[in-house]
């Protein structure tokens, strides 16, 4: 059964509690059960993961190898400043969807870099918590699903 990766960075768990009107009211714990429950509608194994810390994350990345067909990665802030999980995601060969909730390119100028997007299939922007349906649906059309 193909299986994929749901990592999320730094205050993603935060999700739901502060700054709706960037972010949405939908929490972590509503994000990973809609993951969960449209892996089953595509008969994939989806499994979420959440850390604030860059090491896990790259770990997280390292450990996906020969475990994971491909990763769904927003990877929050370090999206803009980490040359580590490029690093990861070159090192893994693995497909990896960029995702953000809010559109970054209407944002600060610092949100308009990414160190991840140059390493990943695509990204998908803006569309808030339907975005990890859409990375789902374009990982598993990159992988040669049905989506
Ligand atoms: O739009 C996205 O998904 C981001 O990856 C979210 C990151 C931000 O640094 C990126 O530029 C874009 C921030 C996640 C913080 O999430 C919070 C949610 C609620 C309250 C506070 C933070």
């Amino acid at each position: 059964m193909t299986s994929v990766l749901v990592l999320n960075g730094p205050n993603l768990n935060l999700l739901g509690t502060r700054q709706p009107e960037i972010y949405g009211k939908t929490t972590l714990a509503d994000v990973e059960a809609m993951c969960a429950a449209h892996g089953q509608t595509l008969g994939i194994q989806v499994t979420c993961l959440q850390s604030n810390h860059e090491g896990a994350l790259v770990d997280a990345i390292q450990d996906a190898k020969g475990v994971y067909d491909g990763v769904v990665l927003n990877a929050g802030a370090y999206t803009h400043t980490s040359i580590a999980l490029h690093d990861a995601i070159v090192g893994v060969e693995l497909p990896v969807v960029e995702l953000h909730l809010s559109n970054i390119h209407a944002r600060e100028t610092f949100r308009h870099t990414s160190f991840i997007a140059p390493v990943a299939v695509g990204m998908i922007c803006g569309f808030g918590a339907r975005g990890y349906i859409l990375a789902l649906d374009a990982l598993i059309g990159h992988l040669g699903g049905t989506s």
